[in-house]
């Protein structure tokens, strides 16, 4: 079987909430304190997933991480905490996000094709930036490390040390002709200074080339562009997005746009880069709607779709950019518009959701590959167990942790995947 993209989309967890705990990502201020709904948030993530495999696109899932989280609890000396101390209850909140369902921030992946060895190399990320997001990484590693165990075609390493924040695939991008062939990767860092975190450093990308056995000669590191983060892209995949020979970015996204475009053609000179100018969608407009964190995908008929969330076809400039873009013929044929609304609201889009591995999907654990009939069988354990509703200010009661872990377990046991438990 040959190399394809199997895109793995995190399953939204049953402690989804809004509690407002990534400085810099606009959507998780602006709803902090908001009800949430996870049992309609996992539904729309399924349906995203089902949406996808119809296409005839190649599907899988990761699993919630354990919340609340009872290492980090225990680590923070927070087994009971002083409900009159806000900063210990914002610190509880972080042992109860659900923020691992954004995989694209999981793991930086390198596909066979790229790697010294020819095995597929995935490493995960630290995300040291955010509190509640630095504890996700042991738990990840563990489940890249049973999904992709036949170490005859992957290489699963450990995060490279918490003094370089890491965010993975979200700062990385990978070009080529095609899936399968060799490929070129675009590491995406930031600088600090401004006045939100700039969450991806140079050194992490660097090393985690290193640790993949890239070739130096077929790698970029970029520099994000400042005004970009300051505007609330915390991540490079909010302003810009690539699939085969397709960058599809916007205008500021990089620090010196016209010399990273140069280094892309001279390596890649087959590379087709589609440019959003500020003018026609502005940088704002650009972060509220979503449109670069789409999933730029390559079609069983060899075109390419672009699956957008339904905020980014809503906004006036960004549907005209769409609709002209596709009458006149460009590289994406299609707009495939899905609702991703409860994830949205804490600054995930369709791209977030998913991390990106070329594999032959022969040699990942069947247990996280997807099919209608297993989609349907997860829809009906979310439905009987994920909670409908949950206000940031419930976190910490007893029988909420008691329903948010049975409804993990739950999980867990229809995937047969206990090892996680
Ligand atoms: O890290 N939101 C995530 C969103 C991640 C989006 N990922 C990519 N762009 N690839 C983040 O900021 C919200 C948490 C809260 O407020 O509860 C949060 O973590």
């Amino acid at each position: 079987m040959p190399l394809v993209e199997i895109n793995f989309d995190g399953l939204v967890g049953p402690s989804h909430n809004y509690a407002g705990l990534s400085l810099g990502n606009l959507a998780s201020a602006s709803n902090a304190g908001e009800v949430s709904y996870p049992r309609a948030a996992a539904l729309q993530g399924l349906s995203k997933m089902r949406h996808n495999l119809g296409l005839g696109l190649a599907q899988g899932l990761f699993t919630p991480l354990p919340r609340p989280n009872p290492v980090l609890l225990r680590a923070l000396g927070l087994e009971s905490i002083d409900e009159s101390d806000a900063a210990q209850r914002r610190l509880r909140a972080a042992a109860w996000s659900a923020s691992s369902m954004w995989t694209a921030n999981a793991a930086t992946v390198s596909p066979a094709p790229d790697t010294a060895d020819g095995r597929c190399h995935l490493t995960a990320a630290n995300l040291v930036t955010m509190p509640h997001r630095s504890q996700e990484w042991p738990d990840t590693v563990r489940q890249l490390r049973l999904a992709f165990a036949d170490s005859t075609a992957f290489a699963v390493h450990d995060a490279v040390p918490p003094c370089f924040g890491d965010e993975g695939a979200a700062n990385h991008m990978r070009m080529c002709a095609s899936h399968d062939a060799p490929g070129i990767e675009i590491f995406v860092y930031g600088t600090t200074g401004g006045a939100f975190p700039a969450r991806q450093h140079e050194q992490a990308s660097r090393a985690v080339a290193r640790l993949h056995g890239l070739d130096p000669e077929r790698c970029l590191f970029v520099e994000q562009a400042s005004e970009a983060i300051a505007a609330g892209a915390f991540h490079n995949d909010v302003v810009a997005v690539a699939n085969e020979r397709v960058l599809f970015t916007h205008e500021q996204a990089f620090a010196d746009p016209e010399a990273t475009y140069a280094a892309i053609r001279e390596k890649l000179p087959e590379a087709e880069i589609v440019v959003v100018p500020a003018s026609v969608v502005s940088l704002g407009d650009a972060i509220r709607s979503y449109l670069f964190n789409a999933q730029l995908l390559t079609l069983p008929g060899g075109e390419m779709g672009l699956v957008i969330p339904l905020e980014a076809w809503e906004t006036p400039s960004v549907r005209g950019w769409l609709e002209g873009h596709v009458a006149s013929n460009g590289p994406i044929r299609k707009v495939l518009p899905v609702d991703v609304r409860q994830s949205m609201a804490n600054g995930g889009g369709p791209a977030c959701l998913r991390l990106r591995v070329v594999a032959d999907p022969a040699t990942v654990d069947p247990r996280f590959l997807l099919d209608e009939a297993k989609i349907a069988r997860i829809e009906r354990v979310v439905e009987a167990h994920w909670p409908e509703q949950i206000d940031p200010a419930d976190l910490g009661a007893e029988s909420l942790g008691r329903a948010v872990v049975s409804a993990r377990q739950a999980l867990l046991e229809l995937l047969e995947v206990q090892e996680l438990a």
